[in-house]
């Protein structure tokens, strides 16, 4: 293995396995015969109780921490669970990096997003524009949490010298995505709507803001590989922007999505709906930098996805 000395047996703790980006990570240790993955559900372990979190760390000592586990939502949860989106985020962030720092884990990776930067910072998206202006209102809540996490991995090295470092995501999508049309992202919303629209011979599918906002999508399963990439070769105090450098329009997504789906219908934009940041495309010079790119083509891995929840789209 590489410069962090992860052999195959190393205990490594993947928080947050249950969510889209967990179950990815424990895919990719997985096919790549690592035998020694801790992973508890949240009646087993509520990452919010400090001293759960404590008593999990002291009794498992894990060599290594995957923290993907966190509240997340599309732009309407977002907005509306604005509270819990902070607190529960901070607390989580704050308890497992605390305890691996006080039990002695060797490295951990912690995931943020692509809302951490200013909603007007120059694009493509620098690591360095972090806190260079006013966030985007819809996701304040998060992004401010997700700067905390940063801002815990980097005073942790500075104060303690623990090795953790931080992985930027830009928007998500792959297996175990959430469907709810109220609290999901655009893209699995999209395919759900048109999905319904197509097979109840709908002429029209209700579409939220203008479509204008640009977007970049990243299949879960290239995060998952940069993330064990990253634990594996980089242990940097700069958080690294991962993403595939391309981003399109919410509109062009649709279309795509439709033509995917084989929908012929309209699109009707309710420009009472948020449109959110206007773009947020990643510089991804970082990770290139560090020998990894996305792997997985924009609507190669829609149809992917699609053809695994098709029959459970309803
Ligand atoms: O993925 P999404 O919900 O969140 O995408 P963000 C929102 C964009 O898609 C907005 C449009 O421009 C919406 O107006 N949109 C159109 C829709 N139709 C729909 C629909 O049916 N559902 C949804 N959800 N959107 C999130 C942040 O922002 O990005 C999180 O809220 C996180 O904090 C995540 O950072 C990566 O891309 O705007």
């Amino acid at each position: 293995m590489g410069t962090s000395g992860a052999e195959l047996s190393t205990k490594i703790f993947v928080a947050g396995h249950r969510g889209m980006v967990g179950s990815a990570i424990v895919r990719n240790l997985q096919s790549k015969g690592f035998t020694n993955i801790v992973t508890r559900i949240r009646a087993e372990l509520d990452l919010t109780d400090q001293h759960a979190v404590q008593d999990f760390f002291k009794r498992e000592k894990p060599q290594q921490v995957y923290l993907a586990a966190a509240k997340v939502g599309g732009i309407n949860a977002n907005n509306l669970f604005r509270a819990q989106f902070l607190y529960e985020n901070l607390m989580i962030e704050a308890n497992v990096i605390h305890a691996a720092w006080s039990n002695q884990v060797n490295k951990l990776l912690f995931l943020g997003s692509s809302c951490i930067y200013p909603k007007m910072a120059t694009q493509p998206l620098v690591e360095d524009s972090l806190l260079t202006g006013p966030l985007e209102p819809t996701n304040e809540p998060y992004a401010v949490a997700k700067i905390a996490g940063i801002k815990l991995c980097e005073t942790y090295r500075h104060q303690y010298g623990a090795n953790f470092i931080c992985a930027m995501p830009t928007n998500l999508y792959g297996p175990g995505d959430n469907y709810d049309l109220k609290t999901s992202h655009v893209l699995p919303a999209l395919l759900r709507k048109i999905h319904f629209a197509k097979i109840h011979g709908h002429p029209s599918v209700p579409m939220w803001g203008t479509g204008l906002p640009k977007r970049e999508f990243l299949h879960v399963d290239d995060l998952a590989e940069a993330c064990v990439h990253l634990m594996d070769t980089y242990n940097g105090e700069k958080w690294v922007n991962v993403g595939t450098g391309e981003d399109l329009s919410i509109k062009s997504l649709a279309e795509m999505i439709c033509d995917i789906v084989g929908y012929s219908g309209e699109l009707d934009w309710d420009a009472s709906m948020p449109d959110g940041t206007p773009r947020k495309l990643m510089n991804i010079e970082r990770i290139k930098a560090l020998g990894w790119k996305a792997r997985i083509g924009l609507r190669e891995g829609i149809e992917g996805v699609y053809a695994e929840v098709k029959e459970s789209l309803t």
